[in-house]
């Protein structure tokens, strides 16, 4: 965003600050392009006019409730006022049709109780203050009134409040839609009450978020014709694997290992657990229990949840089963066995948690054992057994792992959706997202990389809905809009996911060769893409590349992205679990169609291509419906309420798009008033429009003209201003004031 004003000495302007992003000041003195200004933190510095912006000294400390309503629109002004909303705990502001939410780090019931939805309901979008559901209520009232079905986004950072404010949807929209059964579970009780399952067995604490979702979630709700909630359906995606077998300090694992392991008396001794410290799995970080969360009490809850989303006890009894023999199967350690290069269960310790895995898979220890400690190879269609040493033996351990749980989790899935069930006959839906926002750590890997895809993804869409908004609202109001360009990260999507070509394809394509490795992908890519401008590799690196995205530049590490974007049960593994007596574990692996065909051979799946078709399904899912975008901001990475970080927020406005839909915005005609609004601001330019001789438009037509101003339109409502020409009718206004201000104060002189 460019400056927009003219400054004179006394300006109130915004200025760039290293501390706190943007400071305000008052002009000291003007050399040509050069201001000197004077900060209100005290300190004073020269600045050149094109990074400065003009402060708006006319808004109440209060804020207002919607960016637009902002008289100059740019990122200082959009900063106060989210940091003034903030400080009285209003904590959700409009711009324009997205609502930004500031996570508030502390409960405000107040704010979700059934008074509140008793409110909203049915009340005009804008006229209570922004809320999550006046969103909900809005998508409702369109998907009712013009059979056109809805999506709400919700996205931002890890900690933002996503989940959060997704419950609070749903909470709403099961309100509006809830229907009164006598006897049995209700549909919206059972969507709501899935969330408690899925969180049990999705979400963990890590650095950034206490319950931090480790999948990106799609719930659609479908609708009758009564607007009652028929059916409902939830689409996972990527569950983060890793974290099942890999914890890092003060991180944790997935909620339901403590819970089970906090589970009454006679449920531990029924799987044969003790307290987590005792498992490897959980005991690689130090952080066992968490404040604030109650895990004996989380499990009952989680049991409860169960129930209602139509799990039965036998089938809660082997999820749990299969929960405990992960932990087992993590205790397992390997040493070399008496031939060379192979290795067997370490100690009697090892053979006992191996026993008992063994046992609560009710798959046969022996073959347990062979599993984990041998492969067989198939060559020209033999297949020769090979031994795996003590460290591959570990790795075949974690792999297992990682599977069952995965296939856990997909279960739970589907078992949710069956019960909730489906109507397909419903043509109204609402869909509800809550996934990952962009990411960019020090180290970023392969997640990072499906992560940002979706966000580049999601982006698009974003950008093609804001501009549509915008030519509506000028078409509503009969005005060219000529003027706004198109913007578009196409070319980035294509270089990730381009086929062939893309960076997924190369992806696949190194993962199918023999003895491939990172090196060998990273090379592809920097051979490939060498002149594309999205694409670059750092400077003395080997095996890293960076990707230009809309929100910054992403440098990855290539290392893990092969074993990453590999997806297989290994034929031991499938075959072992297949085999259990329990027909809750043999369900989770299916006979798959390659070993029908007899042949040994594992036939690989991309993780990445599979990603990239969801999120193309998704997508396509959301261009039928008619979106409204919620994004959530953290205010600070302490997770504590009342701190405000200028620079952290403003970045999270920007990777979110927020500052892209104000600049598509400013590209336009950004500040809009109506006739009597404009009038009332500006009549001091020309008091005789105040005259009964003139109508509104009249009036704004000939205050405009007094100021010289060009490029503005009038629509049938409101004028419409561009960019900047606020400030300058401001500044004229100012001229004014002072004028007869001074000459006032020389009047009252003269008489003294
Ligand atoms: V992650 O990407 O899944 O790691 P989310 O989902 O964005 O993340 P979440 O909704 O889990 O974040 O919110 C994080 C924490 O912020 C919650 O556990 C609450 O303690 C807190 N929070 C978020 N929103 C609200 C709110 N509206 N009111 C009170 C909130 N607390
Ligand atoms: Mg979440």
């Amino acid at each position: 965003m460019a400056s927009m004003g003219r400054f004179t000495v006394g300006s109130h302007v915004w200025v760039e600050d290293a501390d706190v992003a943007w400071i305000d000041g008052l002009v000291e003195e003007v050399h040509g392009d050069e201001l000197i200004i004077n900060c209100t933190s005290g300190k004073k510095v020269t600045a050149n006019v094109s990074s400065v912006y003009p402060k708006d000294v006319e808004v109440k400390r209060s804020g207002v409730e919607d960016m637009t309503r902002l008289a100059y629109l740019h990122e200082p002004g959009v900063l106060r006022n989210l940091k003034s909303r903030y400080g009285m705990n209003e904590i959700y502001t409009y711009t324009g049709n997205i609502l930004i939410a500031v996570n508030p780090f502390q409960r405000l019931p107040h704010l979700y109780n059934d008074h509140m939805m008793e409110m909203y309901k049915g009340a005009e979008f804008g006229e209570l203050s922004p809320h999550p559901f006046a969103m909900a209520d809005r998508a409702y009232r369109l998907m009712m009134n013009y059979g056109i079905s809805q999506a709400i986004l919700v996205s931002g950072e890890s900690g933002a409040g996503k989940t959060e404010s997704t419950k609070m949807l749903m909470q709403y929209l099961a309100f509006m839609g809830g229907k009164v059964e006598s006897g049995g579970r209700s549909v919206q009780q059972q969507v709501l009450e899935s969330n408690p399952v899925l969180e049990a067995f999705g979400n963990a604490k890590t650095v950034r978020n206490n319950n931090s979702s480790r999948f990106g979630k799609f719930v659609e709700l479908q609708f009758d014709q009564n607007g009652k909630i028929s059916g409902a359906a939830i689409r996972t995606y990527l569950l983060e694997r890793s974290r099942v077998c890999q914890i890092s300090d003060p991180e944790r694992n997935y909620h339901c290992f403590y819970m089970l392991c906090a589970a009454p008396p006679e449920d531990r001794e029924r799987y044969k657990l003790g307290d987590a410290s005792l498992f490897h799995y959980l005991n690689q970080s130090n952080c066992i229990k968490l404040d604030g969360m109650d895990d004996s009490s989380e499990y009952i809850a989680t049991r409860r949840a169960m129930d209602i989303v139509g799990i039965s006890s036998d089938e809660q009894d082997a999820i749990f089963r299969v929960v405990a023999a992960i932990l087992h199967l993590g205790n397992v350690e390997f040493s070399e066995g008496s031939e060379a290069d192979s290795s067997v269960p370490k100690d009697d310790k090892s053979q006992f948690h191996l026993r008992t895995a063994a046992e609560l898979f009710m798959c046969d220890e022996k073959s347990l054992e062979e599993s984990l400690c041998k492969r067989v190879m198939v060559t020209r269609g033999e297949s020769i057994v090979r031994n795996l040493d003590s460290r591959a033996a570990a790795l075949s351990r974690d792999a297992l792992a990682r599977i069952v749980y995965s296939r856990l989790f997909d279960w739970l899935v589907n078992k949710i959706n069956t019960t909730i069930g489906q109507d397909p006959t419903s043509k109204l839906l609402i869909g509800v997202l809550d996934i990952y926002g962009f990411e960019s750590f020090k180290t970023n890997s392969f997640e990072q990389f499906c992560i940002n895809l979706t966000n580049e993804k999601l982006q698009q869409h974003f950008n093609q809905h804001v501009f549509k908004m915008e030519q509506e609202e000028y078409t509503k109001e009969e005005i060219d809009w000529s003027y706004i360009q198109f913007v578009d990260n196409q070319d980035i999507l294509d270089l990730i996911e381009k086929k062939p070509g893309g960076i997924i394809a190369l992806l696949d394509e190194t993962c199918m060769l023999r003895n491939s490795n990172h090196e060998i992908f990273a090379e592809k890519l920097y051979q490939k893409f060498k002149d594309n401008p999205h694409f670059s590799r750092p400077k003395f690196s080997r095996s890293d590349f960076t990707i230009h995205h809309y929100a910054g530049n992403v440098t990855y590490q290539t290392d893990l992205f092969l074993d990453k974007n590999i997806d297989y049960a290994v034929n031991e593994h499938q075959d072992l679990l297949h085999a259990s007596t329990c027909p809750f574990v043999s369900s989770l692996f299916p006979p798959s169609e390659e070993s029908t065909k007899s042949s040994k051979s594992t036939k690989f799946t991309s993780i990445g291509s599979s990603f990239k078709q969801q999120l193309q399904g998704l997508l396509e899912t959301l261009s039928g419906t008619e979106p409204h975008y919620m994004r959530c901001i953290k205010p600070n990475n302490v997770l504590k309420p009342a701190i405000f970080e200028n620079s952290n927020v403003l970045q999270q406005l920007r990777c979110g798009g927020v500052l892209e839909a104000i600049r598509i915005s400013c590209l336009g005609y950004p500040t809009r008033r109506t006739f009597e609004e404009f009038v009332d601001r500006f009549s001091v330019l020309r008091p005789e429009v105040l005259g009964l001789r003139y109508d509104e438009v009249t009036a704004t037509n000939m205050l405009l003209e007094k100021v010289n101003l060009t490029g503005y339109q009038i629509g049938k409502t409101k004028v419409f201003l561009r960019a900047g020409q606020m400030a300058e009718l401001d500044a004229r206004r100012t001229e004014v004031l002072s004028y007869s201000a001074s000459k006032i104060q020389r009047k009252v002189r003269s008489f003294l």
